[in-house]
């Protein structure tokens, strides 16, 4: 262990194919982004240099993924690489079922659908865009949980995605236990900057919820950089494999939803796991309305092999290590130029504290939004909102939601960029905040109804 403090150590793939990435001018980038009204989820990613927006689909994959994708087997029902996935789902998660989804968002929608009624209410550790949008769309409302300090970017709490256990049992006390149809836990907390929920706390919410026969579902999406943070800083846990707690992880929960996108290495992919008979009778003849028979629930054979490949490289400690080690480095780079970022340095990305780089604008003015859209004017980063304009509406009083982070996500694809990358986009970052007083905010000119942040357009005020 101390020989590991003192020697460098390097990502553990070499690379063996390059996709050049375009430079851009001044101009060009200021032309694109007015074009783009401000979003840089409208930009053109030829129009991008350094590619930050998200790490979802974005990982580079493996020789071994890419060469099980040439075993891909497209038969419409049975195909071999749904077996492949469901092994690999039973080996490294322990659910018992799986329906596989074309992504996240459409396991989201199933397990929505078939959990919620009308009225019921759903406590969560912190609401994420689309889990909250499918709650209620299914007539649920969802309720933040999570301790105080996840909305606090300065606090160093190491487990910001724990749950407050109090206000998780006031709900169930104040709505009672058959208006909560279950506990939505995400590993880890994506909108609180990518930070990890302790075992200690999962088995406190488990004690807590099987007193009242509250079922958990757990959006497990980044579950195995979770586990690396829970390997790194929680006691007892530093002698066990990644794998050892992810598992014991998916052990405390009942059902899951997957974007394989993101831990599982795949450009494309999702399910949902699930361990009661019942239920998954249900979601497997559901997933035949909306997403495809249930051996391939939109997914390609070949997806689905890469899925099952993508799952057993994502455990890897060597490779966790040096994918959260990535976001580490950039993340202490940008605190020694003293840029507020939130604290601790998340596993997927940096999130810079835009409330603090532009004091001058509110919350109306929309900071997140107005930094992305200069830092790419900076340099062709690309980086995302995630703020106001992120949390919509309440659909209740049609107001905009007013969450305390107003944040820009620097998010960092699995095995892509390289540390020289990083280097310049910290240079980026602090170019950006030197000129900060110079950047304006932004208003409204279109607004979609529902996930506004991926469409809206804006302009300077
Ligand atoms: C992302 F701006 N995340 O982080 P799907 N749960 C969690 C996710 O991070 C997640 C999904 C469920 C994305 C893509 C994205 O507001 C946004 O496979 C913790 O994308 O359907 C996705 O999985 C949904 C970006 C999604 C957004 C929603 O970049």
């Amino acid at each position: 262990m101390s020989n590991e403090k003192k020697r460098s150590w390097a990502e553990p793939y070499k690379i063996k194919m390059v996709e050049p990435v375009k430079m851009t001018t001044p101009e060009e980038r200021q032309k694109a982004i007015r074009e783009a009204g401000y979003n840089t989820f409208l930009l053109r990613s030829e129009d991008v240099y350094i590619d930050l927006l998200t790490d979802s689909g974005t990982s580079a994959m493996s020789d071994r993924q890419w060469a099980g994708m040439m075993l891909g087997d497209e038969a419409y029902a049975g195909s071999r690489n749904f077996y492949h996935l469901e092994d690999a789902v039973r080996e490294y998660y322990g659910y018992k079922h799986i329906v596989p989804t074309h992504q996240g968002r459409a396991a989201e929608h199933i397990i929505s659908q078939l959990m919620i009624e009308e009225g019921d209410f759903v406590p969560g550790n912190m609401y994420f865009t689309t889990t909250k949008l499918h709650q209620e769309l299914a007539g649920g409302t969802f309720v933040d949980v999570i301790i105080d300090e996840a909305h606090d970017p300065e606090s160093e709490h190491p487990f910001k995605a724990d749950i407050d256990l109090s206000k998780l049992e006031n709900l169930i006390k104040e709505k009672g236990a058959d208006k909560i149809p279950y506990v939505s836990i995400a590993t880890t907390v994506n909108m609180a900057g990518g930070q990890p929920i302790s075992l200690g706390n999962l088995k406190e919410v488990r004690k807590l919820t099987q007193k009242y026969n509250i079922p958990i579902v757990h959006d497990m999406t980044r579950v195995a950089e979770n586990a690396y943070f829970i390997k790194q800083r929680e006691p007892g846990y530093e002698n066990k494999s990644i794998k050892e707690i992810v598992k014991e992880i998916c052990s405390l929960t009942d059902s899951a939803t997957m974007s394989s996108k993101k831990d599982a290495l795949v450009n494309i992919g999702g399910f949902l796991a699930l361990n009661d008979d019942e239920l998954f009778d249900k979601a497997r003849n559901m997933v035949v309305i909306y997403e495809g028979l249930h051996t391939y629930g939109g997914m390609a054979g070949r997806d689905m092999e890469a899925l099952a490949i993508g799952i057993s490289e994502s455990v890897d400690y060597d490779h966790i290590r040096a994918r959260v080690g990535q976001v580490q480095y950039l993340g202490e780079k940008l605190l020694e130029m003293g840029i507020p970022i939130v604290k601790p340095i998340g596993s997927h990305g940096i999130f810079l504290n835009a409330k603090k780089i532009l004091p001058q604008l509110s919350q109306d003015q929309l900071p997140a939004q107005s930094l992305s859209a200069a830092l790419y004017l900076d340099s062709g980063v690309r980086a995302m909102e995630r703020g106001v304009v992120s949390a919509g509406r309440n659909p209740d009083t049609g107001e905009h939601n007013y969450p305390k982070l107003e944040l820009v996500r620097l998010t960092i694809p699995r095995r892509v960029y390289t540390q020289a990358h990083m280097d310049v986009v910290a240079e980026s970052v602090e170019a950006v905040y030197n000129n900060a007083k110079e950047i304006k905010g932004l208003k409204f000119v279109y607004e979609p109804e529902y996930l506004r942040f991926f469409q809206s357009r804006f302009e300077v005020l």
